[in-house]
Protein backbone atom coordinates (compact mmCIF):
# COMPACT_ATOMS: atom_id res chain seq x y z
CA UNK A 1 0.00 0.00 0.00
CA UNK A 2 1.43 3.36 -0.98
CA UNK A 3 -1.08 5.70 0.50
CA UNK A 4 -1.12 6.93 4.01
CA UNK A 5 -5.25 7.78 4.24
CA UNK A 6 -6.36 4.93 2.27
CA UNK A 7 -7.29 6.71 -0.75
CA UNK A 8 -6.31 5.82 -4.32
CA UNK A 9 -2.64 6.52 -4.96
CA UNK A 10 -1.33 9.28 -7.22
CA UNK A 11 -2.45 8.30 -10.62
CA UNK A 12 -1.88 9.33 -14.29
CA UNK A 13 -4.22 8.03 -17.00
CA UNK A 14 -2.72 8.11 -20.57
CA UNK A 15 -4.33 8.43 -23.60
CA UNK A 16 -2.18 7.52 -26.33
CA UNK A 17 -2.03 5.71 -29.74
CA UNK A 18 0.96 3.31 -28.11
CA UNK A 19 -0.06 1.95 -25.28
CA UNK A 20 2.90 -0.34 -24.98
CA UNK A 21 5.03 2.84 -24.78
CA UNK A 22 4.03 2.94 -21.31
CA UNK A 23 5.45 2.18 -18.46
CA UNK A 24 8.85 1.88 -20.67
CA UNK A 25 11.41 3.50 -18.67
CA UNK A 26 8.69 4.49 -15.86
CA UNK A 27 9.22 0.70 -15.08
CA UNK A 28 12.41 0.52 -14.29
CA UNK A 29 14.61 1.88 -11.05
CA UNK A 30 12.87 4.53 -8.50
CA UNK A 31 9.31 5.03 -10.33
CA UNK A 32 9.52 1.21 -11.22
CA UNK A 33 9.41 -0.28 -7.79
CA UNK A 34 7.00 2.52 -6.41
CA UNK A 35 4.90 1.41 -9.66
CA UNK A 36 5.22 -2.14 -8.29
CA UNK A 37 4.44 -1.15 -4.36
CA UNK A 38 1.40 0.39 -5.62
CA UNK A 39 2.49 4.35 -4.62
CA UNK A 40 1.38 5.76 -7.71
CA UNK A 41 -0.52 3.84 -10.51
CA UNK A 42 -0.50 4.40 -14.08
CA UNK A 43 -3.33 3.50 -16.57
CA UNK A 44 -2.20 3.57 -20.29
CA UNK A 45 -5.49 3.54 -22.48
CA UNK A 46 -5.62 3.12 -26.37
CA UNK A 47 -7.27 5.91 -28.35
CA UNK A 48 -8.00 3.61 -30.75
CA UNK A 49 -10.55 1.52 -28.60
CA UNK A 50 -12.38 4.35 -29.10
CA UNK A 51 -12.95 4.44 -32.84
CA UNK A 52 -16.24 4.04 -34.49
CA UNK A 53 -15.46 2.33 -37.82
CA UNK A 54 -14.83 -1.11 -38.70
CA UNK A 55 -11.17 0.24 -39.37
CA UNK A 56 -10.35 1.52 -36.13
CA UNK A 57 -9.58 5.07 -37.92
CA UNK A 58 -8.66 7.82 -35.41
CA UNK A 59 -7.31 10.37 -37.60
CA UNK A 60 -8.33 12.46 -41.32
CA UNK A 61 -6.82 14.50 -43.51
CA UNK A 62 -6.86 18.10 -42.58
CA UNK A 63 -9.59 20.80 -43.36
CA UNK A 64 -7.84 23.27 -45.26
CA UNK A 65 -5.82 21.39 -47.21
CA UNK A 66 -1.87 20.17 -46.34
CA UNK A 67 0.44 17.22 -45.53
CA UNK A 68 -0.68 14.95 -42.74
CA UNK A 69 -3.60 13.93 -40.55
CA UNK A 70 -5.35 15.43 -37.79
CA UNK A 71 -6.84 13.31 -34.81
CA UNK A 72 -10.69 13.56 -34.99
CA UNK A 73 -12.22 15.09 -32.22
CA UNK A 74 -15.00 12.77 -31.99
CA UNK A 75 -12.76 9.71 -31.26
CA UNK A 76 -10.42 11.42 -28.98
CA UNK A 77 -13.18 13.09 -26.81
CA UNK A 78 -14.88 9.52 -26.21
CA UNK A 79 -11.39 8.43 -24.91
CA UNK A 80 -11.62 11.33 -22.78
CA UNK A 81 -15.04 11.43 -21.37
CA UNK A 82 -14.45 7.50 -20.43
CA UNK A 83 -11.54 8.18 -18.66
CA UNK A 84 -11.59 11.56 -16.78
CA UNK A 85 -14.16 12.76 -14.77
CA UNK A 86 -13.56 16.67 -14.82
CA UNK A 87 -14.69 16.86 -10.76
CA UNK A 88 -11.74 14.52 -9.88
CA UNK A 89 -9.30 16.43 -9.36
CA UNK A 90 -7.02 14.78 -11.90
CA UNK A 91 -5.49 17.73 -14.52
CA UNK A 92 -6.34 17.41 -18.29
CA UNK A 93 -3.27 18.12 -20.00
CA UNK A 94 -2.27 18.18 -23.72
CA UNK A 95 1.67 17.76 -23.99
CA UNK A 96 2.28 19.67 -27.10
CA UNK A 97 5.16 22.19 -27.99
CA UNK A 98 2.64 25.27 -27.90
CA UNK A 99 2.09 24.49 -24.39
CA UNK A 100 3.57 26.01 -20.42
CA UNK A 101 7.03 24.88 -20.28
CA UNK A 102 7.23 22.23 -18.09
CA UNK A 103 9.44 23.63 -14.60
CA UNK A 104 9.45 22.14 -11.14
CA UNK A 105 7.15 24.71 -9.74
CA UNK A 106 4.79 22.98 -11.80
CA UNK A 107 6.20 19.39 -11.04
CA UNK A 108 5.65 20.13 -7.48
CA UNK A 109 1.80 21.13 -8.41
CA UNK A 110 0.96 18.33 -9.87
CA UNK A 111 2.91 15.90 -7.37
CA UNK A 112 0.52 17.43 -4.85
CA UNK A 113 -2.55 16.80 -6.29
CA UNK A 114 -4.20 13.57 -7.10
CA UNK A 115 -2.84 13.05 -10.36
CA UNK A 116 -2.96 13.69 -14.41
CA UNK A 117 -5.03 12.76 -17.21
CA UNK A 118 -2.63 12.74 -20.39
CA UNK A 119 -3.56 13.26 -23.66
CA UNK A 120 -0.18 12.24 -26.10
CA UNK A 121 -0.80 13.42 -29.93
CA UNK A 122 0.51 11.99 -33.19
CA UNK A 123 0.49 12.80 -36.45
CA UNK A 124 -0.08 16.85 -36.72
CA UNK A 125 -1.85 17.03 -33.89
CA UNK A 126 -5.20 17.02 -32.28
CA UNK A 127 -8.39 18.65 -33.72
CA UNK A 128 -8.51 22.01 -31.93
CA UNK A 129 -11.84 21.61 -31.17
CA UNK A 130 -11.85 19.05 -28.58
CA UNK A 131 -8.72 21.02 -27.33
CA UNK A 132 -11.08 23.66 -26.44
CA UNK A 133 -14.34 21.64 -25.46
CA UNK A 134 -12.14 19.93 -22.80
CA UNK A 135 -10.44 23.01 -21.73
CA UNK A 136 -7.48 21.23 -21.52
CA UNK A 137 -4.05 22.25 -20.00
CA UNK A 138 -1.53 22.73 -22.86
CA UNK A 139 2.53 21.92 -21.41
CA UNK A 140 5.55 21.32 -23.07
CA UNK A 141 9.07 19.48 -22.14
CA UNK A 142 10.60 21.85 -23.96
CA UNK A 143 11.42 23.63 -27.02
CA UNK A 144 11.60 21.17 -29.40
CA UNK A 145 9.10 18.91 -32.25
CA UNK A 146 8.68 14.89 -31.45
CA UNK A 147 7.28 12.13 -33.44
CA UNK A 148 4.05 12.82 -30.69
CA UNK A 149 3.57 13.62 -26.76
CA UNK A 150 4.40 9.79 -25.09
CA UNK A 151 8.09 10.92 -24.91
CA UNK A 152 7.01 14.34 -22.84
CA UNK A 153 4.07 12.26 -21.03
CA UNK A 154 7.50 10.02 -19.69
CA UNK A 155 9.41 12.98 -18.74
CA UNK A 156 6.88 14.77 -17.11
CA UNK A 157 5.85 11.71 -14.66
CA UNK A 158 9.35 10.63 -14.01
CA UNK A 159 9.95 14.68 -12.89
CA UNK A 160 6.71 13.97 -10.78
CA UNK A 161 6.92 10.84 -9.23
CA UNK A 162 10.16 11.06 -8.07
CA UNK A 163 8.36 13.55 -5.65
CA UNK A 164 5.83 11.42 -4.12
CA UNK A 165 5.76 10.03 -0.65
CA UNK A 166 8.15 6.82 -0.07
CA UNK A 167 9.59 7.04 -3.86
CA UNK A 168 12.81 8.68 -3.17
CA UNK A 169 14.57 7.97 0.24
CA UNK A 170 16.71 10.90 1.28
CA UNK A 171 14.90 13.47 2.14
CA UNK A 172 17.08 16.16 1.83
CA UNK A 173 18.93 15.16 -1.81
CA UNK A 174 15.55 16.04 -2.97
CA UNK A 175 16.07 19.70 -1.33
CA UNK A 176 19.39 20.51 -2.22
CA UNK A 177 19.36 19.42 -6.05
CA UNK A 178 18.74 21.58 -8.58
CA UNK A 179 15.97 23.87 -9.16
CA UNK A 180 14.64 23.11 -5.47
CA UNK A 181 17.48 25.68 -4.41
CA UNK A 182 16.58 27.53 -8.12
CA UNK A 183 20.62 27.19 -8.79
CA UNK A 184 22.63 24.91 -11.05
CA UNK A 185 23.91 21.58 -9.47
CA UNK A 186 27.26 22.21 -8.49
CA UNK A 187 30.24 19.87 -9.43
CA UNK A 188 30.12 16.73 -7.99
CA UNK A 189 33.61 13.88 -7.34
CA UNK A 190 34.07 10.40 -5.89
CA UNK A 191 37.13 8.25 -5.69
CA UNK A 192 40.11 7.37 -6.88
CA UNK A 193 41.22 11.03 -5.66
CA UNK A 194 43.48 10.77 -8.57
CA UNK A 195 42.05 9.48 -11.84
CA UNK A 196 43.96 9.93 -15.62
CA UNK A 197 46.07 12.66 -13.59
CA UNK A 198 43.43 15.08 -12.90
CA UNK A 199 42.82 15.56 -9.18
CA UNK A 200 39.89 16.77 -6.95
CA UNK A 201 39.53 19.94 -5.46
CA UNK A 202 41.29 20.19 -2.76
CA UNK A 203 38.62 21.99 -0.40
CA UNK A 204 36.94 18.73 -0.52
CA UNK A 205 38.89 16.41 1.20
CA UNK A 206 39.66 19.10 3.55
CA UNK A 207 37.18 17.87 6.11
CA UNK A 208 35.83 21.00 6.54
CA UNK A 209 32.29 21.45 6.28
CA UNK A 210 31.52 24.69 6.31
CA UNK A 211 34.06 25.55 3.91
CA UNK A 212 32.69 22.86 1.60
CA UNK A 213 29.25 24.00 1.74
CA UNK A 214 30.44 27.22 0.34
CA UNK A 215 32.46 26.54 -2.33
CA UNK A 216 29.09 24.34 -3.49
CA UNK A 217 27.41 27.13 -3.32
CA UNK A 218 30.08 29.66 -4.90
CA UNK A 219 30.42 27.14 -7.88
CA UNK A 220 26.31 26.55 -8.19
CA UNK A 221 26.45 30.47 -8.37
CA UNK A 222 29.11 30.87 -10.82
CA UNK A 223 27.82 27.76 -13.03
CA UNK A 224 24.01 29.23 -13.20
CA UNK A 225 25.54 33.11 -13.42
CA UNK A 226 27.45 31.66 -16.95
CA UNK A 227 25.00 29.08 -18.65
CA UNK A 228 21.40 30.64 -17.19
CA UNK A 229 21.05 34.02 -16.78
CA UNK A 230 17.18 33.54 -16.53
CA UNK A 231 17.38 31.34 -13.88
CA UNK A 232 20.72 33.62 -12.18
CA UNK A 233 17.79 36.57 -12.49
CA UNK A 234 15.26 34.73 -10.57
CA UNK A 235 17.69 33.69 -8.11
CA UNK A 236 18.94 37.00 -7.44
CA UNK A 237 15.57 38.42 -7.20
CA UNK A 238 14.49 36.38 -4.41
CA UNK A 239 17.79 36.89 -1.99
C1 LIG B 1 4.37 19.17 -36.42
C2 LIG B 1 4.77 20.16 -37.24
C3 LIG B 1 5.16 20.18 -38.56
C4 LIG B 1 5.53 21.37 -39.14
C5 LIG B 1 5.50 22.56 -38.40
C6 LIG B 1 5.12 22.53 -37.07
C7 LIG B 1 4.76 21.34 -36.55
N1 LIG B 1 4.38 21.07 -35.31
C8 LIG B 1 4.11 19.78 -35.26
C9 LIG B 1 3.64 19.21 -34.08
O1 LIG B 1 3.55 19.91 -33.09
N2 LIG B 1 3.31 17.92 -34.09
C10 LIG B 1 2.90 17.32 -32.88
C11 LIG B 1 3.61 16.02 -32.70
C12 LIG B 1 1.45 17.13 -32.74
C13 LIG B 1 1.18 16.71 -31.33
C14 LIG B 1 2.07 15.57 -30.88
N3 LIG B 1 3.41 15.78 -31.30
C15 LIG B 1 4.34 16.35 -30.50
C16 LIG B 1 4.26 16.67 -29.16
N4 LIG B 1 5.54 16.71 -30.91
N5 LIG B 1 6.21 17.27 -29.92
C17 LIG B 1 5.47 17.25 -28.82
C18 LIG B 1 5.91 17.81 -27.59
C19 LIG B 1 5.12 17.72 -26.47
C20 LIG B 1 5.58 18.30 -25.29
N6 LIG B 1 6.78 18.92 -25.23
C21 LIG B 1 7.55 18.98 -26.31
C22 LIG B 1 7.14 18.43 -27.52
Amino acid sequence: MGEADGGLPWTAVVLTLFPGMFPGPLGVSLAGRALAEGLWALDAVDIRDYARDRHRTVDDTPFGGGAGMVMRPDVVSDAIAANHDPAGGRRLIYLSPRGRVLDQPLVRDLAAGPGVTLVCGRYEGLDQRVIDAWSMEEVSVGDVVLSGGEPAALVMLDAVVRLLPGVTGKAESLEEESFETGLLEYPHYTRPQVWDGRTVPEVLVSGHHGRVARWRREQAEAITRDRRPDLWARYVEKE
